[in-house]
């Protein structure tokens, strides 16, 4: 299998952390973008990445279909049913928002400042900002080491770091902070972690 990918996705970072925790064989593949049709076009259509090469079998795309498929194939972290599986897949819903809120914004802000759209760029750090105070009043509740739900939101938080330095979401989740602390001692995460290299 190919993961087409870049270093700095917090989409295909959740992928590359499954593969290096479940001990995948999967060739790993930094995608080169063309700003007309996106990363990888030629296997999806969307121009995004992660993008899951399976030979003799689809292309899978989109960082949630690609998670739960490689979950799938060792010692699934995802139950298979009951209120627990809704759980673990809206807590990774809720890191993939975070990161899209975040990809966003960098999107909204990286064009010339005459184009900027106040309204969408409050729009944006809001939901960054409401979704790190909610994450504050559950991380009690969260697993203390990887899991579906806690590959995204590591991802996330990470993300916003690298890309959203000036909301310093330390400052306002300092239990979170302590949480996300934990996980930076594993192989998992540095081995991944390509913001600080
Ligand atoms: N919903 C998608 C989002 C993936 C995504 O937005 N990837 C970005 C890189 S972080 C991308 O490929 N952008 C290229 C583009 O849209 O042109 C997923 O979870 O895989």
């Amino acid at each position: 299998m190919k993961l087409h990918h870049s270093p700095m996705s917090p989409f295909a970072r959740k992928c590359r952390i499954l593969i290096r925790a479940k001990g995948l064989d999967v060739e790993e593949i930094v995608a080169a973008n063309d700003p007309e049709n996106g990363y990888a076009s030629h296997i999806n259509p969307l121009g995004k990445i992660p993008a899951l090469e399976r030979e003799g079998a689809l292309t899978l795309f989109d960082s949630p279909l690609i998670c739960e498929y490689l979950d799938s194939l060792s010692n699934p972290w995802l139950p298979i049913s009951g209120e627990n599986r809704w759980k673990a897949f809206r807590l990774h819903r809720i890191g993939d928002g975070l990161s899209e809120a975040m990809y966003n914004l960098r999107y909204e802000t990286v064009r010339e400042e005459r184009l900027h759209w106040p309204k969408i760029i409050t729009r944006h750090e809001n939901a960054i900002k409401n979704t790190v105070d909610y994450l504050e009043t559950i991380v009690d509740y969260i697993p203390k080491g990887w899991s579906f739900g806690t590959i995204a939101v590591i991802c996330a938080l990470d993300y916003v770091d690298y890309r959203g330095n000036h909301l310093d979401w330390r400052s306002r989740a300092a239990e979170l902070a302590i949480w996300h602390k934990g996980f930076e001692r594993l192989a998992e995460w540095s081995d991944t972690n390509d913001y600080k290299r």
